[in-house]
């Protein structure tokens, strides 16, 4: 295989999940501004999530996010994902909207509320189940507002008792995916604020648990290349949260922000080992003001673009330049590879798959945004939190 076949294969088998609540309405704590034609139903997100893997063709799975994607029956989804030409991805958890969680869940300092949460969690376990979903993604909004609040080094123990519980009901083949934060929706202490205590808690769970890296959850300048990096030498980087951020957790478009750093990262997974199934690639995104199945397909484009630069990096000159010292060298071969436009390669990439060259002008063209316009009407749109 020449080197650029090589590239090509690797980036046909590029799998990016897309997540449900990417396709219902969202805003933030100002306003949620809502659009016409959005999913009512999760059976609806899963008809919009086949879409942007009819057009990508490497966007699968759907994450689900419980209680938002809540059914009676998840066998029957996930049978109907498959119809629809997608399968069910990560089970997300919920352990941050009920009133009960305003000082914590599985954290709490009262064991009836650690409780409910946990039940919750061995309720997303059961949903794996039905699904055939491998992963748990955990993220909790547990913390602190006020020094002395309560106390940091119980709240640890609470939450590693709590972890193992759910740890020893995950079965054959699924793993837990534990989320850090820096901060928010507590602004003194998180109880899991950054890589080191999810690894920490991984560690000591053993080989199901395994960290997962949202790409907005870091301060300003944090070199998140380096955690990845770090994570794949220690077998723990289970999988990504993408998105953008330019100040906070804004959930933008993964590669809007920043595609340079997205480029860092992808160069460390691939780098590292890490482009394979076992590093799951999810996006975590909200679309408040844009149309979301584009923005959505724009999304999985924008990781496919940096994949590609990150494959191109001429890996031996690269290696010769830092054995030799040669610091100008050494950069410029990592440059030109960021800076090669990867475009007309991922088109003849979309066209051997059978595909548009045109995700875009592809999916705008189907009319399916004015399907959805025209048929979804009445009942209630789904939403963040809804
Ligand atoms: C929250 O900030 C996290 O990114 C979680 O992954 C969360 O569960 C997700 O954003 C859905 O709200
Ligand atoms: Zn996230
Ligand atoms: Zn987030």
């Amino acid at each position: 295989m020449t080197e650029l076949a090589a590239v090509k294969a690797a980036l046909k088998t590029q799998a990016v999940e897309t997540p449900s609540w990417a396709y219902g309405n969202s805003g933030t704590r100002f306003k949620v501004f809502a659009q016409q034609g959005v999913p009512r139903t999760p059976q609806e997100k899963l008809e919009d999530a086949a879409q942007v893997h009819a057009f990508t063709g490497v966007a699968p799975t759907v994450a689900l996010h419980i209680p938002w994607d809540k059914v009676e029956d998840y066998a029957a989804l996930a049978k109907l994902a498959e119809e629809r030409g997608v399968k069910l991805g990560a089970i997300n958890s919920n352990t941050f909207q009920d009133d009960d969680y305003k000082l914590g869940s599985i954290c709490h300092p009262d064991a009836s509320v650690r409780r409910k949460a946990l039940d919750h969690l061995l309720e997303c376990v059961d949903i794996m189940d039905a699904t055939g979903s491998q992963d748990l993604k955990l993220w909790f909004a547990d913390g602190t507002n006020y020094p002395g609040q309560d106390d940091l080094r119980a709240r640890q123990d609470r939450l590693s008792e709590g972890l193992s519980e759910v740890y020893d009901r995950l079965g054959d083949g699924q793993r837990m995916l534990l989320e850090y934060k820096f901060f928010e929706p507590a602004f003194y202490s998180t109880d899991v604020p950054d890589w080191g205590t999810a690894y920490a808690h991984c560690l000591k769970l053993g080989p199901k648990a395994q960290v997962v890296v949202d790409t907005g959850h870091h301060a300003p300048g944090t070199n998140i290349e380096f955690i990845v990096a770090t994570l794949l030498r220690e077998g723990k980087l289970g999988g990504f949260d993408f998105n953008s951020r330019f100040y906070a957790d804004d959930d933008l478009m993964v590669g809007a922000a920043d595609p340079f750093q997205l480029f860092r990262i992808m160069y460390e997974v691939i780098r590292g080992g890490g482009y394979t199934p076992d590093v799951a690639f999810m996006l975590d995104q909200c679309h408040n003001i844009e149309a979301k199945i584009p923005a959505i397909i724009r999304s999985v484009m924008n990781v496919q673009e940096a994949t590609a630069k990150a494959l191109l990096v001429d890996r031996d000159a690269l290696a010769v330049a830092q054995r030799e010292g040669d610091v100008l060298e050494a950069n410029a071969v990592l440059m030109d590879a960021y800076n090669t436009d990867v475009r007309p390669l991922l088109a003849e990439v979309r066209e051997e798959m059978g595909l548009d060259a045109n995700p875009i002008a592809a999916y705008k063209r189907s009319g399916w945004a004015e399907k959805i316009v025209a048929e979804r009407v009445g009942g209630e749109q789904a939403g963040w939190g809804a």
